[in-house]
């Protein structure tokens, strides 16, 4: 915990110091993620997103010190059955707002955490987008909802599989 907020305050400095992030076309609203519950491996970050720039962007990848592979994913009903697919990219139209939310879509997966994420605790991630570059957010955890449980285990709509 201790390395992890040192962590986010060397990239807190680092974007302060860094005047490039004023008159960003990407701005991001919202970051989330929900706690985890006991041994769960993975975790999922929601952001709002939005492009504020003339031209089309695209999310093309994300990291955090929480987790050794983050991953942009997306989700699909196949069959009857929900699932996660990774995507190479999230496009972004000019002038849209993307807001991930959880059970639905697309989200930023946090794959083999570090520890558990406990709601209260916040933690930096990292993006890329293809045009406006790099942008560090700080996601807040929030206490597991009932409805949105992102445990890559079980069936069903509401706990999507990991292929
Ligand atoms: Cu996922």
């Amino acid at each position: 915990m201790r390395l992890l907020r040192l962590f986010a305050f060397a990239l807190l400095f680092v974007a302060v110091g860094a005047p490039a992030q004023e008159g960003k076309s990407i701005v991001i609203g919202k970051a989330v993620a929900r706690a985890t519950v006991g041994k769960q491996a993975n975790g999922a970050a929601f952001l709002t997103i939005e492009n504020r720039g003339k031209g089309e962007d695209a999310l093309v990848s994300a990291s955090s010190p929480v987790a050794s592979i983050v991953e942009i994913h997306t989700m699909q009903m196949e069959g009857d059955v929900m699932k996660m697919r990774a995507l190479d990219q999230l496009p972004l139209k000019a002038g849209q707002t993307l807001e991930m939310k959880p059970g639905q879509g697309a989200h930023v997966m946090l794959i083999d955490l570090k520890e558990p994420l406990k709601a209260g605790q916040t933690f930096p991630l990292a993006l890329e987008f293809r045009k406006a570059g790099k942008l560090s957010v700080t996601v807040e955890v929030t206490a597991t909802g009932t409805a949105a449980k992102h445990d890559g285990k079980g069936s069903g709509a509401q706990a999507p599989r990991h292929d």
